[in-house]
This record gives C-alpha cells, structure tokens and sequence, in this order.
C-alpha cells in the first residue's frame, strides 16, 4: 500500500494554479488518478450495465486512457527517425575569445549542459542500427547564451550542393514508393539512378560506402558540423570555422556482413551499447575540434569554402582541439527526450554565425518547418527536453498546447504599459547581431561555378585508404550496385567511379559483369541556365595538390585501448577455471567486458572444483555481437566445445570478420574443429603469420592475456582477409 502523500499545500488561499500544481514526473508511492488528478479505484474493467453487459459511454475513466493511447504516436522524422541520445556535458580546455565571443567557448569553468543524438537517416523508427547509412550527430548545447544547436553528421560533406534537391535526394533513398521496399537501406534502383544522375553527389557516396557507413559503436565515430560556419569575437571580426568531433576510443567499423547478421541478432546493437556503456560509467568522450580559417584567406582553396561536398583537409587546416564532451546519463524516458527534441540548424548563439552554404541556407528553414508538423505546433520549445537554462522573455503568446502563462496586458513592443519589458540586448549585453556581409549581387537561380568540380576529393578520399579499406569500398559497391535492378543505372555507376579511380571501377565492373567504359562519365548538369548558355555550367575537374590526407584513413585512429570492449569466453562443463579467471580478471582490469558463454544457461563446473556463472547461452547470443573470443582449457569444456556446431560457427564468423581469437593450449581442439584452424595448422608458414593474424595460442594464461589484450586493442586484422577466405 502507498504513502498517501498529500502533496497539494492545504491553505491554498492566494496560491496561483500553477503553483499549487504537484510534481506528477515521479509515479512511484503515488495513486493512480486521471489527468485531472481523480484517484482510480479499478483500473481492470471497464463500467458495464452488469458484469455480462455492454460497456457505458459514460465511463470516462475508460475513454480518457484509450483516446490517450489511441494518440501516443507523433510522426516520425522524415529523416534520422531512428535515433539514440544521452545526456552529458561540455568543458572547455582554452579560452577562444580570440575568434568568438561565444561565452561557452570562453569559459573553462562552467560546464555546459549537452543533449546528443545520434540517428540513422533513412529508416523507419523502429530500423535497425547497422544499416549502411550516414549517422545524425546532433548536439544540442544549453549555454548561458540559449541554446546551441550542432546538429552534425559522421561524414564531413554531403551528398548534394544546395537544399533544393534535398527532398529528391530523400524520395530516392526512402523505400521504394509502390511496394515500401527496402527498409533502411540504400541499395535499391531509385538511390542509385539519382546518384549516379547526380555527379556532386560522388565525394559523400565514397564516404557512405566506406566502412564509416557500419561503425562498431556510436561511441566510435567522429562527427562534423559538415558546413563551413563564421565565428565572431566580441569586436566583431569573424573567421570560418568547420566543427569536428573526436571519439577518445577512436573511430572503428563492423565488417559488412557482420552489420548484416547483427540487423537480425540484436538490430539495436548501437541503442544498447550505448546505454549500457553509459549505465556502466564508461562514459563516451569525444573532443571538439575546430579549423579555423581567417577570413581574407576564403579564396585560398582549391574548392569553395561555401561547397558542402569539400572537405578542408586536416593536413591544409589542422583541427585545434578545444573541449571535452563527456555523455554521463541516459535519458528517463525515451519519448520525452529522445522523441521530441528538436534540433535546428539555426539555434545559434552570439559569437557564432552562418555563411552562405546554399545547402545550410535551406536547412535554416526546414527544421522549424518540420518540428511544427511533427511537435504539433509552434510551442515545441516549451517541452523540456528543448526549454533553454536561461529564461525566455518575448511577446510571443498562445498557440497549441502553450505551457508558460504570461501575466499583465502587453504583449507587444514597443509598450508604455508594460514599462517597455522585455528590453532589446546590444551586443554588449549579449544581445544577438548576424554578422554584416557585404552582399552585392544579382538575384539568380544558379550555382557557382567554383562548386563545379565534383570528383578530385572523391579521389583523394580513395587514394587516402588503406588498402582494406579500399577493398570494402569496392566490395560496398558490388554490393549495393548488385541489388540494383536497372543494367543501364549500374553503367552509369561505374562510368562515375571512373572519374574517381580506375582500378575501383574496374573492380567493381567485375562483380556486376560489365566492362569499364572506355570514357569515363562526363558530369551532367540538370541546371537550365537563364541565359541560355548550358557551357557556363560545365563541369570542371580540378587535380588536387594533395595526393592523400591520412587524416581520413580509419586505420590512422587511436589503437590499444580496449575498454568496453566485449569479450566472448566460450566454455562448458569442465572448464580451467583459474586460467579463465586469470584472463577474465586481465580484461577487466582494462576495461573491458568479458562474458561467459556456454551451451545453456546457469552454472557451470570446474575442471577441479568450484562453479562458474554462466552470463549467455549460445542459443541468445552470436559472435558478431562480441569483439573478441577467448577459448580456455579443460579437458571435458574442450571436447564439448569442439562437438557444438553453434560454438564452432561462433568461432569461424569471429575468425571471418577479422576479430582475436585466444585459445588456451590445451583448446587445441577446438582450433582444429575450425575451418580457419584445419588451414593454419596445414600451413607451414603459420607460425609466423598468425600473430599478424591475431590468432594468440598460449599455454600460460597471463602471457595469453598480455597477447590477447594487444590485439583486442587492434580492433580488426583487416589483412586477414586477403590471407584467407573462411565461409561463415
Ligand atoms: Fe538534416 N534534417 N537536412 N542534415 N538532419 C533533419 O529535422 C534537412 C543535413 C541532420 O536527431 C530534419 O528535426 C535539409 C545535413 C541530423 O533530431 C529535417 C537538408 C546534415 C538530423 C532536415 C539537410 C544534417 C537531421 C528531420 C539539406 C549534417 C537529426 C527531423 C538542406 C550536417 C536531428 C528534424 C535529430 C534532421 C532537413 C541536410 C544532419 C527534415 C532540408 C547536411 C543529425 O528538418
């Protein structure tokens, strides 16, 4: 039975509504009421005309929790409706005053409340999170200032020049619009008829269909504000700026088929290893970075600064790092938060401003547009998860579902009545000022011509890969151009790649059985000039100066950490238990997650005494939910290990997908039940190769941990995959 708290003060003589209202976010040690606030006494049946009859039209209890129920679901976003957030916060290492006057990016004391989502971008709500896609990076800052929304992705540019053709880009990625097929995924006729129609698009398509498109965690991604924005300091002058994020653990991907299997073993992989990385208190960091660009120097490029589909190389403008942002709590409620946040584009501070970036110029209008649909009307900054920390004052009133109650007569400016409140700011006060470009230009429908060259950074992006790299890329390619239907879209296809690099083109023309044509693709330009002169617009291919950046090669990250990392011991009746123990302990001294898996669930015996906890049966888990496997000794948890199918298709996917393996010695086995095993043992140059291999077989368990614990912090033997095919 339930305190009864009587939370309403008993003199309410003089006491406001809203301030007489009780605190209804915390349901626990509560009756249950109606909305408005009558105490339930049977929430089991509906009111009947006796037990056997039909139910009465005046039971308002009934009705009221049905239509509530019956209007649960808001519209999904049209875009990035899959999504995954937590809370956190923002320090600054060094003052920037230098560059903007942004008080949060001044301040090294305070730190700054965040909220991030990350999202996939064309699937349904209920997707899964491994589809190769572009991932939201979406962080809202609650500054002293207001709030400031970057709302990033994980790939630096994008795949079109100017807003306009956003919606096309969309209603070519979405499923197809006849049968709604296929879910969340790009490769399909329509995406790629309009890609390979749309030459701009070919920088961001070598991105998606590089491994940044499956990353292993969303704790392993780097973001980027993707357009060029102005800072301004506080005598006004501004600098270009590009905002980067930088994971702490590095930034790491899934091996394709891998991100295939686990859509269908755990297609919330990412949600959950989020969440439980931050119920865990290994809290996800990355680091702001900025690239800082004088403003005399906006002509100094080979691309325009204005062009969304350019990078600025890291090697031309190196990234300053210039804060920490460490995500600490997830969200209560995933609706109140995660659902009805809304970021925009234009929730910018003093300090910071726009540019030109005829792409960001069309984003300032679709976010509002879109939350007043999708949030029910123009009250949508009113929910919490969107209320700034600093009060709003303004002579903005009424509408759906309005929350504040304005008091007094004026709700205009300027008033006499009203004393003149609320003031306007000068920018002394903080008070808001866009930043005053000279703009002396005609009014036309067009694009610059500087934004024309559309494929040297596609292939610097190429040329900057590893070679594993490289090889997805081509395979992502066979891929999703395989799945495509229409022979002469797939021509076209490789008739781009041609521009970007032969050898992949030709590659790729492999797979889908087609030859490379002989000239490569020219760009075609769907823009009808005003004047009539389609040569104004044609495109140019510009020889980048920079040969690579190794800046945009994964296999450049941060290595040798592995904490959170999941650790599969595959074990059974029988088992060494001090060896697992000893390796057990090893990772979780670094941080890592090992888990127990077995055949079936509960305890399992020791080789010599004692009992072990099970965490997973094999039936519930696979291993491309795990980054590494681990086989101890024991004579009987060998033998029942290396008679279970389940166990050894566990190991020959891990090996498949380019994971360690650690065997204790006496597992040998278990080793030769593998195909990989059956291989290695055949071949006489193993010895050598597998440690490259990431292969550790160790009699003493604590030098096996030290092996092991190395090569977990590799993440991937990526080369493995040209030693060995292994079906899985
Ligand atoms: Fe978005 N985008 N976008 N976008 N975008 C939305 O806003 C849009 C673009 C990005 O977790 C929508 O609230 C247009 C680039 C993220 O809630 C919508 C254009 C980048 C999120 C919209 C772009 C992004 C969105 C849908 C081309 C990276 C998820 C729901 C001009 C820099 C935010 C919503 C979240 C969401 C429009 C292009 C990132 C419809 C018109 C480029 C991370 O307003």
């Amino acid at each position: 039975m339930p305190s009864k708290k009587a939370k309403a003060p008993a003199n309410t003589t003089n006491k406001k509504i809203n301030e007489l209202a009780p605190d209804t976010e915390n349901s626990q040690d509560e009756f249950m009421s109606t909305n408005t606030g009558v105490r339930i006494n049977d929430d089991q049946n509906s009111l009947k005309a006796g037990d056997r009859g039909p139910t009465l039209l005046e039971d308002f209890i009934f009705r009221e929790k049905m239509t509530h129920f019956d209007h649960e679901r808001i519209p999904e976003r049209i875009v990035h409706a899959r999504g995954s957030a937590a809370h956190g916060v923002f320090r600054l290492y060094e003052p920037m005053s230098k560059y903007t006057k942004a008080s949060f990016l001044n301040d090294t004391k305070t730190e700054t409340p965040v909220f991030v989502r990350f999202s996939t971008v064309a699937g349904s709500r209920g997707s899964s999170d491994l589809a190769r896609d572009v991932r939201g990076f979406a962080v809202k800052f609650y500054t002293q200032e207001g709030n400031f929304d970057l709302v990033g992705n994980n790939m630096p540019v994008f795949f079109i020049q100017d807003a306009m053709k956003f919606p096309d880009l969309i209603h070519a990625v979405k499923p197809e619009p006849h049968h709604e097929i296929p879910q969340a995924a790009s490769a399909h006729d329509t995406f790629w008829d309009f890609i390979s129609l749309m030459p701009e698009s070919t920088h961001m398509i070598m991105w998606a269909m590089s491994d940044r498109a499956i990353p292993r965690s969303l704790r392993m991604m780097e973001g980027f504000g993707v357009h060029t924005f102005r800072f301004i300091n506080d005598q006004g002058k501004a600098s270009f700026v590009k905002f980067h994020w930088k994971p702490l653990l590095g930034v790491h991907s899934v091996a394709w088929d891998e991100a295939q299997k686990i859509s269908g073993k755990d297609p919330d992989f990412h949600r959950r290893d989020l969440w439980e990385a931050i119920e865990s208190g290994a809290f996800p960091e990355w680091e702001l970075g900025v690239q800082i660009v004088a403003e005399k120097d906006e002509f100094a490029f080979e691309f325009d600064l204005l062009d969304p589909t350019k990078i600025i190389p890291e090697e031309i403008v190196p990234v300053q790092r210039i804060g920490k942002m460490t995500l600490n709590r997830n969200p209560d409620n995933f609706f109140a938060e995660t659902e009805q946040v809304a970021f925009h584009v234009g929730h910018i501070v003093p300090g910071i401003d726009f540019t030109n970036d005829p792409l960001l110029q069309g984003r300032l209008f679709s976010y509002t547009d879109t939350q007043l649909i999708r949030l029910g009307g123009p009250n949508f900054q009113e929910i919490p998860i969107n209320r700034p920390i600093v009060p709003v004052h303004n002579n903005q009133r009424d509408g759906y579902m309005r929350q504040t109650i304005n008091q007094g007569r004026t709700s205009y400016n300027p008033n006499s009545l009203g004393g003149g409140c609320p003031f306007q700011a000068k920018w002394s006060e903080g008070g808001f000022a866009s930043y005053t470009e000279k703009i002396d230009a005609k009014k036309v429908r067009e694009r610059s011509r500087s934004f024309f060259d559309h494929f040297s950074q596609a292939t610097l992006f190429y040329n900057s890969q590893s070679e594993p790299e490289k090889a997805h890329i081509a395979k992502a390619f066979s891929f999703e151009l395989g799945k495509v239907e229409t022979v002469a879209i797939r021509q076209r296809m490789l008739g781009i790649l041609t521009q970007v690099d032969r050898n992949l083109a030709a590659q790729v023309a492999i797979n889908l059985g087609l030859k490379v044509p002989a000239k490569p693709e020219q760009p075609i330009n769907h823009s009808i000039p005003a004047d009539g002169n389609p040569k104004r617009f044609q495109p140019v291919k510009i020889e980048s100066t920079l040969q690579e950046s190794p800046a945009l090669s994964m296999a450049n990250t941060i290595k040798g950490k592995i904490q959170t990392r999941k650790v599969a011991i595959l074990a059974a009746d029988g088992v060494e238990q001090e060896a697992l123990n000893t390796v057990k302990n090893a990772l979780i001294a670094q941080g890592a997650i090992p888990e127990v898996i077995a055949p079936r669930l509960g305890m399992l015996k020791g080789a010599t005494k004692g009992e072990i906890a099970i965490d997973k049966s094999l039936l519930t888990v696979a291993s491309v939910l795990y980054d590494a496997v681990y086989v101890p000794g024991g004579v009987n948890s060998v033998a029942t290990i290396a008679a279970d199918p389940d166990a050894i298709h566990f190991l020959n996917e891990a090996y498949r997908h380019c994971k360690p393996i650690a065997f204790d010695k006496e597992a040998q086995q278990v080793l030769e039940s593998t195909l990989f095993g059956k291989m290695i043992l055949k071949d006489p140059a193993a010895q050598d190769i597998r440690q490259d291999e990431g292969i550790v077989i160790e009699a003493d368990p604590k030098k096996l941990s030290g092996l092991f614990i190395a090569a977990i912090g590799q993440h991937r033997f990526w080369d493995r995959e040209t030693y060995r095919d292994i079906p899985a």
